[in-house]
């Protein structure tokens, strides 16, 4: 079904935005969740807002130490059995201004943070024996190669790839790995950057008018970490109110 009642999830950058919005259903659902965030003041808020025993970290998911306890700790000496990779710097950035800094900033923060997180969780869940599920935030920006953002679309496109080679690699020990390519989303973050003036024109290319919310990715995720899911793995689902026709 798709409750998650008894599960322990980690839910990266989830201090604001998509990510906090997919603790929340998640919470919602039964789950027992770990916020955590390099804004370990804000993981926390948002957890003593969402409730149902959700628990705010500090965590930067760029450093592996860093991560390993995390999850470690949210493991509670067995293993989490879900993790969703959100963290990421979401920029907006003329090309002209993509020099080596950005580029790696962008490719540590938003692709090597999910093999980080993934190399650990899905080590501590064949450990325990437990068949859990690792879910990627991609963005429709790799199918539609979305202007001031290269690094940000192919740190993304990386991290559909690294979902199919992923969900092979664990798919015999029952662990399933999917990824959402979210569209224009109204999250914290593009509300407070450039990327709000985007709206009308991305509204233009979807098949149904609106602004998309947090709550709209959040609703998908909740259905793929859950059993009801159990037989889709190495996917990548597209929430864009069909900007993009796959
Ligand atoms: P946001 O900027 O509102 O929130 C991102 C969160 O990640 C923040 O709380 C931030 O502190 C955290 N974070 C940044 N670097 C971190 C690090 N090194 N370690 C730990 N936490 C870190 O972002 P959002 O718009 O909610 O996006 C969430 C996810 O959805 C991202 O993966 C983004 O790429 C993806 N996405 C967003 C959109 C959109 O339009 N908003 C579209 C497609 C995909
Ligand atoms: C279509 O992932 O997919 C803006 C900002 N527009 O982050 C994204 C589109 C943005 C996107 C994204």
């Amino acid at each position: 079904s798709t409750s998650l009642e008894g599960r322990k999830a980690v839910v990266t950058g989830a201090a604001q935005g998509i990510g906090k919005a997919i603790a929340r259903a998640l919470a919602e659902a039964g789950a027992k969740v770990v916020i955590s965030d390099i804004n370990g003041e804000g993981a926390k808020a948002a957890a003593a807002e969402i409730g149902h025993g959700a628990v705010g970290v500090t965590c930067d998911s760029t450093k592996v130490d860093e991560v390993e306890t995390m999850l470690e700790d949210a493991a509670e000496n067995g293993a989490i059995d879900i993790l969703v990779n959100n963290a990421s710097i979401v920029p907006y950035i003329a090309w002209d201004d993509v020099d080596m800094a950005h580029w790696q900033k962008i490719i540590d923060t938003n692709l090597t943070s999910v093999f980080i997180a993934s190399r650990k969780a899905t080590d501590m869940m064949r450990a325990a024996g437990r068949k859990g599920t690792v879910l990627n935030m991609a963005s429709n920006s790799f199918y539609a190669g979305t202007p001031n953002m290269s690094a940000y679309v192919a740190a993304k496109g990386g991290v559909i790839g690294f979902t199919r080679a992923l969900a092979t690699e664990v798919g015999k020990y029952g662990i399933r790995v999917n990824a959402v390519t979210p569209g224009l989303i109204e999250s914290d973050g593009v509300k407070a950057s450039p990327h709000a003036e985007s709206f009308g024109f991305v509204e233009m290319l979807q098949a149904m008018p609106g602004k998309g919310q947090p709550t709209d990715i959040a609703k998908v995720v909740a259905f793929l970490v859950s059993d009801d899911a159990g037989w889709m793995t190495g996917q990548c689902v597209n929430v864009d109110a069909g900007m993009i026709r796959l």
